[in-house]
């Protein structure tokens, strides 16, 4: 079974997405998300002008040797540009390994070690009580876990809460970044009010997770994690810049708030010193930012030695088919910890058909042979790339600040 084709298909159906489809000689095709928010065209030329020729002529079923001669082959490792190229061959070749086995990508993997993947739902209002009623509509359709974030008063813009009501779109059309203002002592001052509110109001019987996006220095983490233990935290998501490992031993010296981190990292190297030393409780990394189905693989696994469990990132701005790759993973995996889920707006969903499905707080995989999602590229055609740029952060003074 050799690939005979490989095609990069860039779409903007309400964002933009990048998909890698691949065909084989005996008419198999494949799917791989190199979604990369804001840096899209840089993965697409990775693949078009880097990878994609490579690919012709490859044995469609040798998936890991794959892996190694496009990672090792390139001398220039890692990084997310490189890393979500390979990501997106890796992903199409286990889609067509389970269409030519006649089983969903999970039998290939190990089958099933739960019936279905807990999923964390997204409430945030640009006040408490907005936020509160977020919280009740997603309890109400069913989520056993949410995750909450708030406007800060004197703060224009807050990390992950939507402006006009729209769903959350962190990133914005035009030829430049928004800029956004930050300050760490209003956020303090305030945050915990909105965990105390949540609790007061819905009581404990679900869990509560919230995203510092890497926002704090380790021993202002440190002072949150503690001040929100009484909440009981499912997790306290990226309190600081992932760069720093060092940090996170100084917040765990304080707090027993479990910490989340790690969707910005690309491959087991960026994450290995915080899980083999239990630095962290969840690993965020993906399919599509981590090297594919394969070394998320391998990452989780390492977690799994070391009491970290999983909790692959899902914003929108990973598309279907990443989705689609992570509930098989999920499923799969013994130390599964929770998904993240945002729904795509209809546009999207329509671009990519496919038969995961949510119901009742939880997901599940398909059970179509292969991944079980698909790019219309008809539909695909209909709505061509549009630059957008994630925000930059300043503090009050004008410092740049992380985002
Ligand atoms: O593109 C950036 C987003 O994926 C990120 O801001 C979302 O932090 C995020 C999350 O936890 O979903
Ligand atoms: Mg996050």
């Amino acid at each position: 079974m050799r690939i005979v084709a490989a095609k990069v298909i860039v779409t903007c159906p309400d964002r933009n997405f990048v998909t890698l489809k691949l065909t084989t000689d005996d008419g198999l095709t494949g799917v791989g998300d190199a979604t990369l928010n804001g840096r899209e065209l840089a993965v697409a030329s990775y693949l078009r002008d880097h990878v994609c020729q490579l690919l012709i002529g490859r044995d469609a079923g040798r998936i890991e040797d794959t892996w190694q001669y496009l990672y090792r082959g390139a001398y220039w490792r890692r990084g997310p540009v490189t890393m979500a190229a390979v990501a997106a061959v890796d992903t199409a070749l286990w889609d067509i390994k389970g269409k030519a086995a006649g089983m969903p990508v999970y039998q290939l993997i190990g089958g099933r070690s739960r019936d279905a993947v807990t999923v964390y739902g997204h409430a945030t209002g640009a006040t408490i009580p907005e936020t509160l009623d977020q919280v009740a509509s997603l309890l109400d359709q069913g989520y056993r876990a949410v995750r909450v974030q708030v406007g800060i008063p004197g703060l224009d813009k807050t990390y992950g809460v939507p402006q006009g009501g729209e769903p959350y779109e962190p990133a914005t059309a035009g030829a430049r970044p928004e800029e956004a203002t930050w300050s760490t002592a209003k956020y303090l001052d305030f945050v915990p009010s909105l965990f105390a509110a949540v609790r007061e109001r819905f009581g404990q019987g679900f869990h509560l997770l919230h995203d510092v996006h890497h926002r704090l220095t380790p021993i202002e983490a440190a002072r949150l994690g503690k001040a929100l233990e009484p909440y009981s935290l499912f997790w306290l998501e990226d309190p600081i810049s992932e760069e720093s490992h060092e940090g996170f031993r100084l917040i765990r010296q304080h707090t027993t708030t479990p910490i989340a981190t790690g969707e910005v990292y690309n491959s087991i190297w960026d994450c290995r010193q915080l899980i083999t030393e239990q630095l962290i409780d969840y690993i965020r990394t993906s399919v599509t930012h981590a090297g594919g189905i394969t070394h998320l693989r391998r990452i989780f696994d390492l977690a799994a030695l070391h009491h970290v469990r999983t909790g692959s990132h899902g914003p929108t701005d990973l598309s279907p088919v990443c989705l689609a790759a992570a509930l098989h993973v999920d499923v799969a995996v013994p130390n599964f910890g929770i998904q993240e889920y945002m729904p795509h707006t209809g546009t999207t969903d329509a671009v990519f058909p496919h038969s995961y499905r949510f119901a009742d707080g939880l997901m599940y995989p398909s059970e179509e042979p292969g991944l079980g999602v698909d790019i219309d590229e008809k539909a695909a055609a209909a709505y061509p790339y549009r630059q957008a740029y994630l925000p930059v952060n300043r503090l009050e003074d004008g410092s740049m600040h992380d985002w």
